[in-house]
Parts: structure tokens; C-alpha cells; sequence
């Protein structure tokens, strides 16, 4: 098993028209989770995954395990929860020059709220030569920030732990975010962070730099940047880490090729300039296609560039999980010398 991914996914309702939720007529049921939308681009590209959450016995369960296990992720390790419903949530579209949109969650007491170290089967979860994990399920319950805790520390045969901060700011109480983030993403070998989110999450202003120094931890620390591009940090693997490193380079190349200990950027790859249609879930695509890369043992660059090129199949389609671009042409693209690439 190449990646397993852990959390919660909700039936997606994706509105009729741009506006404001009070006045979007109709939506259009389609899925979404950060974690699932990680799993499916990784099968469509080629990848044997899995996903483990909770749904509820009900219709909507249905519809996720049927939908995610339809991009060929392994689904046999989702439990169904007869007292507990589904999560669903509904958002609103922004306009082009302005992505800002609504987001309703109804997911308060759902079925995934309620995985923990004992409800779920954390052998099934540790199987993978990656696990990739999210900030959003730590905002769920006790139980779910439980599980990450313990997902994340120090065990021997660890996977390799890729996170994504994923600061979903209306699932934190007031001040609860900033530490707990901090000390998932400090405890992760790969993590994937927002500058905005950065800001937002730890006040951390000063740009990609000052994320690397209050986070020098992981060995690859992958900073994006929006519209702009992203920025990867890393170090060489040690000690524990070293193991898990190796791993993930499939032909032995090391996982983190030309990395030093200084907090400069080991590599930088500008955003492709695409129409975009909706932004949720590019990040998303984007941690795909960098781990995708990740565990064929490509350069960092290359890395970063299959994150841009899986992202941007997400941007210009609505929904929240897009099929990624084929295999060889995501290969031919990454490796073209063209000013796209800056
Ligand atoms: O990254 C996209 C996700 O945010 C979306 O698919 C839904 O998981 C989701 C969430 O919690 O917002």
C-alpha cells in the first residue's frame, strides 16, 4: 500500500450559481474531504491507497464509499456508525476576481467526530509507506485530536506522516488552533502549510523563511503560496526518520535529494497561470501530486511541479477531487525547460 489517508469526508453541495448561500437556488451533491480528495488523486494517478474514516449508516455513507471507492481507493477500513449521521456540508461559489465563499458545516456529532485510537483499526491506518493526515481532523472531537496524537508520535515502523495544516478557522474554539497545529506539524516528515495559513494559524508573517524557522522540525516542509507558486524546505533525514525517508524513494533514490540544514529554500516552483473555476481542494491536489512524485523518489522541484499540475486539474473544475492529469503527460509537463515553470 502506497498511501493511506485518515478523515472525515462529507457529501459536498455545490451551489447552482455564484452568490450568497441565502440565495443559491439549487446545489449539486458531489463529495469532498481533505483527506479522501488526497486518496483519490493518488489512485487516479497510479497509486494503491486507502482511506479510513467513519460515515453513518445511512444514504450518504453510502454515496462516500461508494464514490471514493469508485477512483479505486481501498474503502474496506471505513466503519459505518448506525447511531451517528454523515457529514455533509454545503458552500457557496465566489467570483473569479474574488474566491472568497460561504462554507455551512453540518458535521457536529457525525460518525468521523467520533474516531479515536480504539474505533478505528490503526493497523490498517499504519500500512501505508505514507500516512497522510490533516489539521481538520484534530478540530473534530477529544477523540479525533486523541488519534492524530497518537498517529503522529514516535513509533517504531512509523509511516511516513505527511500533513497538511488545513487551518479550517470555524472548527477551532477561540485559541485552541495555533499550539495543537504546531505540534502535529512538528511531530509529521512532511508537512504542507499555507503562507495565509501561516499567518492566520501562528501570526507568522514574514514569509516562507520565518514559517521554516518556527518549524524546522520536519524534514520536508512545503510552503504554498497561492497563485504565486510554492517553496519546499528540507533537511537530510536522521536517525528515525532516516528509515521512513528511504522508503518512500520507491527506486532508492533518497527522499530528499541536494537538502542541507539551513532555513533557505531547497526549492521553488512558481503556480501554472490557469482559469480557475473554484479553489477548494486544490491544496488538496496539490499535496497528491507533490507525494505522488515523493514516493517515485523525483527531485524536490519535480515534486513541487507535479503539486502544481494536479492542483491545477482541481482549479478549473468545481467540484472539491479531480482525476489528475495522466501519468506521462504530468511527466512530460514537470520536465518541460518552459517559462510556465519561471
Ligand atoms: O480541502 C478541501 C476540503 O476542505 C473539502 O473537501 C472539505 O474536508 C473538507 C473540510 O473539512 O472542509
Amino acid at each position: 500500500m502506497d498511501v493511506v489517508a485518515l478523515g472525515e469526508s462529507m457529501v459536498t453541495f455545490l451551489p447552482s450559481q455564484p452568490g450568497r448561500l441565502a440565495d443559491v437556488p439549487a446545489f449539486h451533491r458531489s463529495i469532498g474531504g481533505a483527506e479522501s480528495n488526497v486518496a483519490c488523486a493518488l489512485a487516479a494517478a497510479g497509486h494503491t491507497t486507502r482511506w479510513v474514516s467513519r460515515v453513518g449508516a445511512d444514504g450518504f455513507g453510502d454515496h462516500l464509499v461508494e464514490a471514493i471507492g469508485g477512483y479505486g481507493v481501498d474503502v474496506s477500513h471505513v466503519r459505518r456508525d448506525p447511531d451517528r449521521p454523515t457529514g455533509v456540508y454545503f458552500r457557496t461559489a465566489g467570483d473569479r476576481a474574488d474566491d472568497a465563499h460561504e462554507v455551512a458545516y453540518y458535521r457536529a456529532g457525525s460518525a468521523a467526530s467520533a474516531m479515536s485510537p480504539t474505533s478505528v483499526d490503526l493497523d490498517a491506518v499504519r500500512a501505508g509507506r505514507v500516512l497522510h493526515l490533516s489539521g481538520i481532523t484534530a478540530a473534530l472531537s477529544e477523540d479525533c485530536l486523541t488519534l492524530m496524537r497518537e498517529l503522529t508520535a514516535p513509533h517504531a515502523g512509523r509511516p511516513l506522516i505527511s500533513f497538511d495544516v488545513n487551518h479550517r478557522p470555524g472548527l477551532w474554539g477561540e485559541g485552541q488552533d495555533a499550539e495543537v497545529l504546531l505540534d502535529l506539524a512538528r511531530g509529521a516528515d512532511i508537512v504542507f502549510v499555507g503562507e495565509d495559513e501561516a499567518e492566520e494559524a501562528w501570526g507568522l508573517t514574514g514569509g516562507p523563511t520565518a514559517i521554516r524557522e518556527a518549524l524546522p522540525e520536519p524534514d520536508v516542509l512545503v510552503v504554498k503560496q497561492g497563485a504565486v507558486g510554492a517553496v519546499a524546505f528540507c533537511r537530510p533525514p536522521a536517525g528515525d526518520r532516516a528509515a521512513g525517508a528511504a522508503r518512500a524513494g520507491a527506486d532508492g533514490t533518497p527522499q530528499s535529494p541536494g537538502c542541507d540544514n539551513t532555513p533557505r529554500p531547497a526549492a521553488t516552483a512558481p503556480a501554472l497561470n490557469v482559469d480557475v473555476v473554484a479553489t477548494t481542494g486544490a491544496g488538496d491536489a496539490f499535496a497528491a501530486g507533490f507525494l505522488s512524485a515523493t514516493l517515485r523518489g523525483l527531485p524536490l522541484k519535480t515534486r513541487l511541479r507535479q503539486g502544481h499540475l494536479t492542483a491545477a486539474a482541481t482549479l478549473t473544475t468545481p467540484g472539491d477531487v479531480t482525476e489528475p492529469p495522466a501519468r506521462p503527460l504530468a511527466d512530460r509537463l514537470a520536465a518541460l525547460d518552459d517559462p510556465a515553470w519561471g
